[in-house]
């Protein structure tokens, strides 16, 4: 690897937050020397537990995403948030927000938050979000949280990368099932009945209870049975009880094997991804080549045309 590379790494594990920074910028067209530095990082890796929170526009995620932060570094862990948002001109505003919700840890050095969205991503939002995955758990992570609004490809990419999916709703949204069959949400492994402070929040508590027992909503691939938390992130309620499910749930992965396997389907779409993106470059080049060939052979072909029209005029003027 090129040396400029290897002192970045070696800066960013430890812990310079513009290191990381610059990074995470190149790991957002990961080919190249990004390519290279990203086979580094995944050869890194230190089995950080990745989480997964999706849900509801505006059931609180973020704000449950700081509080949460709060709650594992004083578990001793050190945390990193990707805060994805596919949507495009009015993501910004979004960002901002999530980025506002969670400033109060921005000058904890063992939390690490970062906002991703699609503008500019040449390798697309699947791409750019596994490799700051994979960076954020070769960095020493224990904890990447990364947050989506659970619709879409890209996000269904991401959220199978994660080893727990956590979903949040909030009261009345949740007692209307449809809304938790887009994307990714009905696969949760733990549902959060956030912003409990409000009134029927345990009505929607019991409504997903008896649908997660008719086996209408959770993942069939590891035998777990969602479990339902309720929370209110504003007033710092159920956080204790919804850090130790997730906790719970990846102890769980861990006996059953489950692990390594979400991390053997998160390198193997990676590398998909990634193999998508070098053809898709070289197919860039080539095309572009043809382009100049075709453009040279469209100029001989006009010199060509006039040749003959000139040959032409002079054989009739002769006659
Ligand atoms: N009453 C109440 N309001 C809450 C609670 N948690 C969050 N909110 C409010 O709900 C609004 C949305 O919160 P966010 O944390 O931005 O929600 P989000 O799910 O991240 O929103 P998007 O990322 O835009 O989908 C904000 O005004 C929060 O203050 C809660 O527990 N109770
Ligand atoms: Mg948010």
């Amino acid at each position: 690897m090129e040396s400029g590379l290897d002192k970045l790494l070696e800066l960013a594990l430890k812990g310079n937050t513009r290191a990381i920074g610059r990074l995470l910028t190149l790991l957002e067209d990961p080919s190249g020397d990004a390519g290279i530095l990203l086979e580094r990082l995944a050869s890194m890796s230190r089995g950080g537990h990745i989480i997964g929170v999706t849900g509801i526009p505006g059931a609180g995620k973020s704000t449950l995403i700081s509080k949460l932060i709060r709650e594992f570094r004083r578990r001793g862990y050190k945390v990193a948030v990707a805060a994805i948002d596919p949507s495009s001109p009015i993501s910004q505003g979004a960002l901002m927000g999530d980025r506002l919700r969670m400033q109060e840890h921005a000058t904890d050095p063992g939390v690490f938050i970062r906002s991703l969205s699609t503008r500019g991503l040449k390798g697309g939002l699947s791409l750019a979000a596994l490799a700051m995955i994979e960076a954020f758990d070769a960095l020493g992570y224990d904890k990447v949280i990364v947050e989506t609004v659970g619709v879409g490809q890209a996000e269904v990419d991401i959220m199978h990368a994660a080893h727990t999916i956590v979903v949040v709703t909030m009261p009345g949204a949740g007692d209307d099932i449809q809304a938790l069959k887009a994307g990714v949400m009905e696969i949760g492994d733990v549902y959060v009945v956030n912003k409990s402070d409000k009134p029927e929040a345990s009505k929607t508590v019991e409504y997903l209870n008896f649908v997660i027992e008719s086996g209408e909503l959770g993942s069939q691939r590891t035998g777990w049975v969602p479990r339902v938390v309720k929370t209110s992130a504003i007033m710092g309620q159920g956080i204790q009880e919804l850090a130790d499910v997730i906790e719970e749930h990846y102890k769980y992965l861990h006996e059953t094997g489950g692990v390594e396997e979400r991390i053997i389907s998160r390198r193997i779409l990676l590398m998909k991804l990634l193999a998508e993106r070098m053809l898709a470059r070289s197919l860039e080049a080539a095309l572009l080549d043809l382009r100049e060939k075709l453009r040279d052979t469209a100029k001989q072909a006009t010199g060509l045309t006039r040749t003959a029209s000139e040959l032409a005029r002079k054989a009739c003027s002769r006659l």
